[in-house]
């Protein structure tokens, strides 16, 4: 790879901006915020993803939005179409071998694919292999060429030429020797499948044509007496004049074959989406893997240095700091910035990153601000996301964890989104919590849990809620649901804890055995309400009182 297409292939890649596993609003939230600032900002192109399904307080945030989800990843986990070469030198069947040998050179590879005209694979080259055929050769040298690449090769001029194209093995000897010598050597040899290199010899040269060698090689440029010419014609040789040496000349002739002849026919390919873990010890083993598409097309080749060279997808984490909390495979990828507010965890990388972790009420606060801080404009439906975020998180502004600076970006976002927070905050946890519309089958089943003190059954519901005003014109509807409950799995209790999230307080709607419900130590509201005041917990609060009536009871 050149440096224009190194800088291409950079820019290509992508950076994820990525919440945790088991998205919640806020991470899906900070997420396309700050996505949309990144990108805004030009500084690359930023792609927000999450790690899990959308809960269904986030689709609401995204629908009212008018917002697309981001993009779901499984994991990060580096696969061959990460870490491949792409753009790759590769040769044709009939490429000849110094061409190849040059192209190696010239490129600095190793490792070269053979492809027909379609770019499917046929074979590979590789230094090693070419270096050992090239090695090997014994005192006599074979080459299987044809007489147009030996031309093309050496440059040479044609003085007459009966080969062609044709493919052809010729042995080929340098007429350095004695004429005794010389024609000992064809008496052994089939005079046609020989190549005579020779000099401005006109002895040897007759003899040559005489005998009916396969193709005779004048060397050092040298011309060629016209009665030679004749006698060629006449006999059916072949002869052609190389501007090099005799010595030069022969090495040439032998790297004249092509590329299909010198290939090795069996190699390893592999899938764009093979992990790469997967395919360390093919990669140790080979040369260079291909990479093949479904329709056996060259993609791209692995080869020990891809292996070994940094991971090239890049990854933002808002939201959360943790590894263990991050997309599967995120510890073997680059993390190139965070932007959180949880506690810092073990978190380490190898160079140094933006880390911007403060403990305010919401990520989304925290990419608001940078919006804020670097003056970029900020799209109105983004704003409508980033304020969904900081309202999750911070359960409109009512959460503890709530600071200063929440209340303040919150102001800035209503502006820019033109809604109002309190409104907008019932609407997103109304997507959730809202009673009628999930209706109370739902609403009491979805989270019943029976339990078992002295024999006896009973089961208790929780749902959240902003505001009890729903629960009380739906109560009736839920009471008949307990009742159905009850009658169904023959409980002494059934109840539905109504927690409103915003004001930590709960109801219990009970019906049940009248001992039970008589001896439940919270004020009544109605008949069939109690009141439980700061009691948000089931298991904590609620069922212990409830399992000491039972004791009591029974
Ligand atoms: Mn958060």
């Amino acid at each position: 790879m050149d440096g224009k297409e190194k800088a291409a292939s950079m820019a290509k890649e992508a950076v994820y901006v990525i919440g945790h596993k088991n998205p919640d609003s806020d991470s899906v939230c900070s997420a396309i915020g700050l996505a949309e600032l990144k990108s805004a900002l030009g500084e690359g192109a930023f792609v927000p993803a999450r790690a899990g399904d959308l809960n269904p307080q986030t689709e609401f945030i995204l629908k009212y939005n008018n917002v697309e989800p981001p993009r779901y990843i499984s994991d990060v986990h580096p696969r061959a179409k990460d870490i491949m070469s792409t753009g790759v030198v590769t040769v044709t069947e009939q490429t000849p071998f110094h061409k190849v040998l040059e192209l190696m050179r010239e490129e600095q590879v190793r490792f070269m694919p053979v492809l027909d005209g379609d770019g499917r694979p046929k074979g590979v080259l590789t230094l090693m292999e070419l270096a050992k055929r090239y090695l090997e050769a014994e005192h006599s040298i074979e080459v299987t060429t044809s007489l147009g690449n030996i031309i093309a090769t050496l440059g040479a001029r044609v003085k007459n030429d009966t080969l062609g194209s044709k493919e052809i093995t010729l042995t080929v000897y340098i007429g350095a020797m004695s004429e005794e010598a010389f024609l000992y050597i064809l008496g052994q040899e089939d005079p046609g499948k020989c190549a005579l290199i020779v000099g401005d010899r006109a002895d040897i040269q007759k003899r040559a044509v005489e005998k009916g060698v396969g193709l005779l090689i004048i060397s050092g440029g040298f011309d060629v007496d016209e009665c030679v010419v004749k006698a060629a014609k006449e006999r059916g040789v072949s002869i052609i004049v190389s501007p090099f040496d005799s010595a030069t000349t022969s090495i040439l002739v032998r790297v004249s074959t092509p590329a299909y002849m010198v290939c090795e026919r069996s190699f390893e390919t592999v899938s764009p989406d093979d992990l790469v873990e997967s395919l360390k010890s093919k990669a140790a083993a080979a040369a260079g893997l291909i990479v093949l598409d479904g329709n056996g097309v060259m993609q791209g080749v692995i080869t020990k240095s891809d292996i070994l060279k940094p991971a090239g997808t890049n990854l933002v984490l808002v939201d959360h700091n943790e590894i263990s909390q991050a997309v599967d495979g995120a510890e073997k990828v680059n993390i190139v910035e965070v932007v959180d507010h949880h506690r810092i965890g073990n978190f380490n990388c190898t160079l140094p990153i933006s880390f911007i972790c403060e403990p305010v009420g919401s990520t989304s606060t925290l990419v608001s601000e940078l919006y804020r801080r670097k003056d970029a404009p900020i799209k109105k439906e983004v704003a409508g996301i980033l304020l969904g975020g900081v309202l999750s998180d911070t359960v409109i502004l009512r959460s503890p964890t709530t600071t200063e600076r929440d209340r303040e970006i919150v102001k800035w976002l209503e502006e820019r989104a033109g809604l109002d927070h309190n409104t907008y905050g019932a609407e997103i946890f109304g997507s959730t919590a809202s009673i009628s519309k999930r209706g109370p089958e739902a609403v009491v089943g979805s989270d019943f849990k029976v339990f078992e003190a002295k024999g006896k059954k009973f089961g208790i519901g929780q749902v959240e809620t902003i505001g009890f005003d729903e629960f009380h014109s739906e109560a009736q509807k839920l009471m008949d649901e307990l009742v159905k409950a009850r009658d169904k799995k023959e409980l002494k209790l059934s109840a539905l804890l109504v927690t409103d999230i915003t004001l930590g307080t709960s109801l219990l709607l009970a019906t049940g055995e009248k001992e039970v419900i008589c001896k439940l130590d919270y004020p009544r509201l109605k008949e069939s309400v109690f009141e439980l005041k700061n009691v948000i917990s089931r298991k904590k609060q609620l069922l212990p009182h409830v399992l000491s009536v039972f004791n009591e009871v029974y």
